[in-house]
């Protein structure tokens, strides 16, 4: 009697299965909106992006690298009795089901020291690390100086 093997399409469907179980963070996290606003000479660049997270577990951003800025840091501003100012940050949770948004004003990645010059209208590639060690790379577009996020009723021309 021939042993019964299990079909292709039942192994496929195990595997996808397992998959969605065990998907990284990076897997379960969706970027939206990625921009990058360019300053002049070597000042630093904003990047903000807004990340969702469709998974049933909480992500945790950790950190980003690109090939176009030597730094990339996470930071966050904000405004104590009229001072805007600026913080490190280790870890920015996505919470299950939820999204968070980087926007000028708020949480952003501070690109430093670009390697090349970057000008609007460039596509930045831009890698942002989960706690897991999972990557997802995103394609940050690079607006003038002068572009107000989407939304923003322009009181925060502040930097970052
Ligand atoms: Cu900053």
């Amino acid at each position: 009697m021939k042993p019964r093997l299990p079909t292709l399409s039942a192994l496929l469907a195990g595997l996808l299965l397992a998959g969605g179980l065990h998907a990284t963070e990076a897997a379960r996290v969706h970027a939206s909106q990625a921009w990058i606003r360019v300053l002049p000479g070597d000042l630093p660049a904003g990047g903000y992006v807004t990340l969702a997270n469709g998974g049933d577990e909480p992500a945790t951003l950790n950190g980003a690298a690109s090939t176009t800025y030597a730094e990339v840091m996470l930071h966050r501003s904000s405004r104590e009795t009229g001072m805007s100012r600026m913080t490190m940050v280790d870890t920015l949770a996505i919470p299950a089901h939820g999204s968070v948004t980087l926007a000028p004003g708020g949480y952003h990645l501070m690109l430093m020291h670009a390697t090349h010059p970057v000008k609007a209208g460039d596509t930045v590639k831009i890698e942002l690390r989960f706690a897991d060690g999972s990557a997802l790379p995103v394609d940050f577009l690079a607006r003038p100086a002068n572009t107000l996020a989407p939304g923003d009723a322009g009181g925060m021309h502040h930097g970052h």
